[in-house]
């Protein structure tokens, strides 16, 4: 008897290591991404955000939803997910003044709509990272706001970088940084620091105001302070406008080799763009005539119109008809 039972213990316990082996392989290898939720104070997946993301549950490509609630925690973001919270004003992650608050350690990870705070370095470290997202954040009351340390292709966009104890954000040996429509606000020190190399950045419609020093370099660097139409608006810039399109008549110098050519009068506050007036002197066309069109557009600093002429010919493509009718 005893023979007996010790017999089918092992392929007994062979099987369950089998199943649990085969769970885990299709835990792992799926293809499909998903969210995890965190909350902590309501039922969810996860009640803090490190626990989420530690998880083996939690593969690159997901999405860790975080729902609003303070959360004291330093958050490693060691996978490529998107960390996104409910909202930027009540999705609050404080560091409680110890080290870095989010530090992202893996590529293509986004970090989107939080409150990131009370971190003795940074708010968010990107460290030796590519293709990563920092979008629609409030970083305050960090040493740095965000700081990008040997990581390239990496984007800081739409955030508000404010009341810093030094630096906005720091780039070291940090190339080809795309830095677009920040609220770059009374930090302490200075508002954007690059050094170690930070080349071929490219920052526009950023608010650089009232920083104790706007652009501060420890090397020299080329990048460029502009899209090509438009750069970014600067609390001491003192040039004029004349023909009142929006973009100061002298270029703001930031130092050799780096000036903003095309520097907003007023700060940039989001693409609300018009279509405010079209005209055509006909609206009635034969096949092959030719007709002027005037499309006047604006946003909220600038009126442009502009005219074209087209032509009418003849294509199999379909007019769209209206996708609803009160016809019965
Ligand atoms: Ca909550
Ligand atoms: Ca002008």
């Amino acid at each position: 008897m005893k023979a007996e039972t010790t017999l089918w213990i092992v392929p007994t316990i062979l099987l369950i290591i089998s199943i649990v082996a085969l769970a885990f392989y299709i835990q792992t290898t799926r293809s499909y991404p998903m969210t995890w939720i965190v909350d902590d104070d309501e039922p969810a997946n996860f009640s803090s955000i490190h626990e989420a993301i530690n998880s083996p549950l939690v593969a690159n490509g997901d999405t860790v939803f975080v729902r609003t609630g303070i959360y004291y925690e330093n958050v490693v973001v060691s996978k490529s997910v998107s960390l996104v919270g409910q909202n930027p004003v009540n999705t609050i992650v404080d560091g409680g003044g110890i080290g870095d608050v989010i530090r992202i350690t893996a590529d293509n990870v986004v970090i989107e709509s939080f409150t990131i705070r009370n971190g003795q370095n940074s708010g968010v470290y990107i460290l030796s990272v590519d293709n990563c997202t920092v979008q629609n954040n409030n970083l305050t009351s960090n040493y740095y706001g965000i700081c990008l340390r040997s990581s390239s292709n990496n984007t800081v966009s739409a955030n508000n970088v404010t009341a810093n104890n030094s630096i906005g954000i720091r780039l070291y040996a940090s190339s080809n940084t795309t830095i677009s429509a920040n609220n770059i606000t009374e930090n302490r020190d200075v508002g954007i620091y690059l050094f170690g190399g930070s080349n071929a950045c490219m920052l526009y419609h950023n608010n650089f105001i009232d920083n104790t020093q706007q652009v501060y370099f420890l090397n020299l660097a080329n990048n460029t302070w502009n899209n090509g139409y438009a750069g970014n608006y600067w609390s001491d810039y003192n040039g004029s406008d004349v023909d009142n399109n929006g973009i100061g008549d002298i270029p703001y110098i930031i130092n050799v080799g780096n000036q903003d050519n095309y520097p907003l009068i007023n700060p940039y506050n989001g693409h609300n763009v018009a279509i405010s007036n079209i005209t055509m002197k006909r609206t009635i066309i034969g096949l092959g005539d030719s007709e002027r069109m005037y499309v006047e557009v604006a946003n909220t600093c600038m009126l442009f119109g502009f005219a074209f002429n087209f032509s009418v010919f003849l294509s199999p493509a379909i007019l769209h008809l209206p996708l609803t009718s009160s016809e019965p």
